[in-house]
C-alpha cells in the first residue's frame, strides 16, 4: 500500500499540468519538489492511466483515465484521492490514514471485498458503483456528529444526474421510489467533546446493473443508463465541499431533498420505538416526531416510512 503522503503530493502536480502544458523545471519550483521528484510523481501518473508527452523538456497531459485517479483532474474542491481497484473497505482505510494524521482525503475503490453498512450489515460493492470514504476534521462539536451522516445522504442527492428522482430518508439512505440508491456509513473519532476525525462512507450504485445488487437496491443505470462515474464523483466531492463549509445549512439543504418530513414514520431507537408525523431535522440533525402526545427528537435509529393513518 503507498504511504499517505502519495496521493496528497499527486494533488498539487494534477492541479499544475490541468492548467496546461509545464515544463519540468516550472513544475519542480512551483510544487516544492527536486526535477527526480516530479519525474517519479509523473511515472506514478502514467501508471494510473494518464497520458502525458514530455517533449522538450515540456510536459503534457493527452488524456485522462475516466475513473481512478482522473476523477482528482480538475477536481474544484481540495481533496486529494486515493485509488483502489479493490479493498475491504474504504472506511478502514480512511481511519489508517486518520490514524497517520491525514485530512482531506478521499479513499476511492472500484470494488470493496467487505463493503460495511451499519451496525455490521454487509454493503454490496461490485465493480461499478461508487464506494469512497472522505476523511474530514471538521469544526463540528460532538453533539451535532448527526449532520455528517445529512451531509453524505444530502451530496449525493445533489450531485445525482437531472432525470432521476432522489429522495433522502432519514438519515441517511438515498431512495429512487422505495428502492434504495445509496447509503452513508459515518466513522468518528471523539476527543474532549470534538470530533477529531470523521469518515464519511458513501456508497452508490452508480453504473450496476440490479442483478448484481441486493433485493430493493436501484442503480443510476437502470434509471439512465451507462454513467460517468468520474463526473458524478466530482459533482459529489465538490458538494461534500460545500456542506462542510457551512454546517449550520446542512439541515436546510437536507430538507430540500427530504422524503421523511411530512409522513408517518416508524423510528426503531435504543430507547424503543417512535411513531408519529415526521415534522423536520434541528440543528445537529436529529428527527423530530411529533407522535400526538408530544414531539419527540430522534438521534439514532432505523426509519420505516408508513402509509398514511
Ligand atoms: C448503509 O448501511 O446504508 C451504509 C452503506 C455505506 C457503504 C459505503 S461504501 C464506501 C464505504 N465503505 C464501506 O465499507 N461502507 C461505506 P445500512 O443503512 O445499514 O444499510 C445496509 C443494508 O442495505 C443491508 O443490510 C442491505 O439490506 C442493503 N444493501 C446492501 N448493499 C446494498 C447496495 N449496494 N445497495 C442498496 N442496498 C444495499
Amino acid at each position: 500500500m503507498d504511504p499517505p503522503e502519495t496521493a496528497r503530493r499527486l494533488r498539487p502536480l494534477l492541479d499544475a499540468l490541468a492548467a496546461g502544458p509545464a515544463s519540468a523545471r516550472a513544475l519542480a519550483e512551483e510544487l516544492g519538489l527536486a526535477l527526480p521528484q516530479v519525474e517519479e510523481a509523473v511515472g506514478r501518473l502514467r501508471r494510473a492511466g494518464f497520458e502525458i508527452e514530455h517533449t522538450d523538456g515540456t510536459y503534457e497531459v493527452r488524456s485522462v483515465p475516466a475513473y481512478g485517479l482522473g476523477v482528482a483532474y480538475g477536481l474544484e474542491a481540495p481533496f486529494a484521492i486515493e485509488y483502489h481497484r479493490q479493498i475491504g473497505s474504504t472506511n478502514d482505510r480512511a481511519r489508517e490514514l486518520a490514524e497517520a494524521g491525514e485530512a482531506d482525503v478521499v479513499v476511492l475503490a472500484d470494488e470493496q471485498s467487505g463493503g460495511r453498512g451499519r451496525r455490521g450489515r454487509a454493503w454490496w460493492s461490485p465493480v461499478g458503483g461508487v464506494w469512497l470514504s472522505v476523511l474530514l476534521r471538521p469544526e463540528l462539536d460532538a453533539t451535532r456528529a448527526g449532520l455528517l451522516a445529512l451531509l453524505g445522504a444530502t451530496a449525493v442527492a445533489e450531485a445525482v444526474p437531472a432525470g432521476v428522482m432522489a429522495t433522502i430518508k432519514w438519515p441517511n439512505d438515498v431512495l429512487v421510489g422505495d428502492r434504495k440508491l445509496a447509503g452513508v456509513l459515518v466513522e468518528t473519532e471523539i476527543a474532549a467533546g470534538r470530533i477529531e476525525w470523521a469518515a464519511v462512507g458513501i456508497g452508490v450504485n452508480a453504473d450496476v446493473v440490479s442483478t448484481e445488487l441486493p433485493p430493493g437496491a436501484t442503480s443510476l443505470r437502470e434509471h439512465i443508463g451507462t454513467v460517468d462515474r468520474g463526473e458524478f464523483v466530482r459533482n459529489l466531492l465538490v458538494a461534500v465541499d460545500h456542506l462542510r463549509a457551512d454546517p449550520d445549512r446542512i439541515p436546510e439543504r437536507w430538507c430540500r431533498h427530504a422524503g421523511t418530513l411530512g409522513r408517518r414514520v416508524r423510528v426503531k431507537t435504543p430507547d424503543g420505538e417512535v411513531v408519529g408525523e415526521a415534522l423536520d431535522v434541528d440543528g445537529s440533525g436529529a428527527l423530530l416526531v411529533d407522535t400526538g402526545s408530544n414531539v419527540t427528537r430522534v438521534t439514532v435509529g432505523e426509519c420505516e416510512h408508513l402509509r398514511p393513518v
